[in-house]
């Protein structure tokens, strides 16, 4: 008998019995998607639950970065990150906004600030970073130096849902934070994402921009997008927050297994704990150095064999895929602890549902 599969995350999902009447209410009504009763209701829960006064619901991630970027009228040149997934970049380029690399922290993974200054030219307009693996940036100093150069901040928080830093929700850290809602996501509703805005204005505006532009029903304003979350992802969003809490405890769990079990094998790091943080627990990378026994790409391959699905979450560097490596940032002397790191991860499944026995199945593999 062959043990069973593990992936590196498997999606939050509540008894099927308790979506049913979620789902009567969409037929009842008849109100499918365009603001309707959930997603009005979703706007204000999920605001609550996550500590922010605004927020704007979206059909995924990648489309509310688009529309965050739009709404800021950013455009020439933005810092980001390379270390992130592809999406990252590409709503730079939907923006017809040039991507500037800078290098990460290799202890945290995030942009390193120290790097920003020396990479603002002219035509810089605004910093993206990303919040990860859910771990905050250095908030203060990010914030310091866009302020000091006139940028703004629009922070790739796809992976901070319910993350809090210093006592306060991350996501009320940059000018917007833009939420993932994707199936993998800590929290989910099937896909979907969210901007986070400091006032009504700001949300009104990234309203009609989600909605072609319309402010009313014949008057377009702006070139929109069609970026609005339907009903039925608006009820899985509503179920799932009464379950996220408990399955970020879980997770939590998953993560003290990993780090007790996997600590002090010759080679093999992990992200440090942050004291100032509430995290969500939503990744759990580990760091394949050149002491550890084999190479990162051995030890996948053999997880692989033992049917446990890890991923390198984020190899390769967005710098080096073919549309950006001419990028003249992209050059691997300006990203050395980048692609360091690149080659190193490996994410280990965490998920609510991974048992205590399929976490040590994954230790157990690893030590070979
Ligand atoms: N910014 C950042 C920093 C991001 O990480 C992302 C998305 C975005 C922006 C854009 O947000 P969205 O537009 O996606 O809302 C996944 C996700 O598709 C993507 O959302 C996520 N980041 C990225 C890090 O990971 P893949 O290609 O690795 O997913 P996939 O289909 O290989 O799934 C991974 C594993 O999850 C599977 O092996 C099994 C499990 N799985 C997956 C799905 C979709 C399930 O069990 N059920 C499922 O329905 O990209």
């Amino acid at each position: 008998m062959t043990d069973d599969p593990i992936y590196v995350t498997r999606p939050l999902l509540p008894p099927l019995a308790e979506f049913i009447p979620y789902l009567e209410r969409i037929w009842e009504s008849r109100w499918l998607t365009n603001g309707g009763q959930f997603h009005v209701e979703l706007e204000a829960r999920l605001a609550a639950h996550l500590g922010v006064e605004h927020l704007a619901l979206f059909t995924n991630g990648t489309i509310a970065l688009v529309t965050a970027l739009q709404a800021l009228g950013v455009g020439g040149e933005v810092i980001t990150t390379p270390y992130s997934f592809v999406a990252t970049a590409h709503s730079l380029i939907w923006n017809n906004i040039t991507p500037v690399f800078v290098d990460i922290d290799p202890v945290t993974c995030n942009m390193d600030p120290a790097r920003i200054e020396s990479a603002i030219t002219p035509r810089t307009t605004a910093i993206l970073p990303v919040h990860c693996y859910g771990g905050p940036c250095q908030v203060a100093e990010i914030r310091e130096i866009a302020d000091a150069h006139g940028l703004r901040v629009i922070y790739d928080a796809a992976h901070a849902f319910g993350v809090k830093f210093e006592g306060q929700s991350l996501l009320s850290h940059g000018d917007l934070a833009v939420l993932s809602f994707h199936a993998t996501k800590a929290f989910h509703t099937f896909e979907g994402g969210a901007i986070v805005c400091p006032n009504s204005e700001t949300k009104k505006r990234i309203d009609h921009l989600k909605n072609f532009g319309f402010v009313d029903e014949i008057t377009v304003v702006e070139v929109g997008i069609n970026g609005k979350m339907n009903e039925i992802q608006a009820a899985m969003g509503l179920l799932q927050l009464e379950y996220v809490d408990e399955a970020i405890r879980r997770r939590g769990t998953i993560d003290s297994i990993y780090r007790d079990a996997l600590s002090g094998i010759r080679g093999l790091t992990m992200l440090p704990i942050d004291r100032k943080c509430e995290p969500n627990y939503s990744y759990f990378p580990i760091f394949v150095g050149p002491d550890f026994v084999e190479s990162r790409d051995r030890l996948y391959e053999r997880l692989r064999r033992a049917g446990i699905f890890g991923r390198r979450y984020f190899y390769p560097l967005i710098s080096d895929m073919p549309m950006y490596r001419s990028l003249s940032s992209a050059s691997p002397e300006n990203l050395p602890r980048a692609r360091e790191v690149a080659n190193r991860v490996l994410c280990l499944p965490i998920y609510p549902d991974l048992t205590d026995s399929d976490a040590m199945r994954v230790v157990r593999a690893i030590r070979g």
